[in-house]
């Protein structure tokens, strides 16, 4: 099997790669050179009609496509240690999380990245004011999330590190990239991304 991915800054495939790092499983990653177009060539297209990365393709051709789907497949090849929950209520708290960071923060951030930044405004007619205004969505969300978190837990979800940490980690480093910062009275978050940053997985 092979994943097909990006280079960091790209969060998606990298998503998959810090949850691969934490299983110690090793996938092979072939870079398809997004800045090239090469998510758009008809050999991609036909391993994903979206044109997106990652996907993993099996050994029998087959490919998923979409980070969350690609992470469940290893969830089940290689449970431990488990990162979508074990229990009814873990695995609930796991989905709520990584649906609430998804699009609550991951959605504005790309809005931003698409709408706002000179690197994409050769790629789609770009509507600048949307695209700033997600700016004010992306810090609210994350004094949002700040409240959430001050309870002290170490981890989004409680007590465990879980696929929705990885999804805010890979979400906030990409928003740090396109000049989103997280602000400086959001200490809760700032200190577990520093936690999250100190993962051997980090570098992944
Ligand atoms: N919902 C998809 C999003 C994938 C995605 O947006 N990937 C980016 C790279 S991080 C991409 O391929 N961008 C190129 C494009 O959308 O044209 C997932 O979770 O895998």
């Amino acid at each position: 099997m092979k994943l097909y991915g990006e280079a960091m800054p790209a969060p998606n495939p990298r998503r998959v790669r810090i949850f691969l790092a934490e299983k110690g499983v090793e996938v092979p990653e072939i870079q398809i050179g997004l800045r090239q177009g090469g998510h758009r060539s008809p050999e991609h297209l036909a391993r994903n009609s979206l044109g997106q990365v990652p996907v993993l393709e099996l050994d029998d051709g087959t490919t998923i496509s979409e980070t969350v789907a690609i992470c469940r497949y290893f969830e089940v090849l290689h449970p431990d240690p488990p990162l979508f929950g074990v229990s009814a209520l873990e695995q609930a708290m796991v989905e709520m999380w990584t649906r609430r960071i998804e699009l609550r923060l991951t959605v504005p951030v790309g809005m931003f990245w698409r709408h706002a930044h000179p690197f994409t405004a050769h790629l789609l007619k770009q509507n600048r004011e949307f695209g700033e205004s997600n700016r004010e969505v992306v810090e609210n969300i994350q004094l949002w999330l700040d409240r959430e978190i001050a309870d002290g837990r170490p981890f989004l979800t409680g007590d465990t590190y879980t696929i929705a940490d990885i999804a805010a980690q890979t979400t906030l480093d990409f928003a740090n990239f396109t000049g989103l910062s997280t602000p400086a009275e959001a200490k809760h978050v700032l200190a577990w991304r520093e936690r999250m940053a100190a993962r051997p997985s980090a570098g992944a």
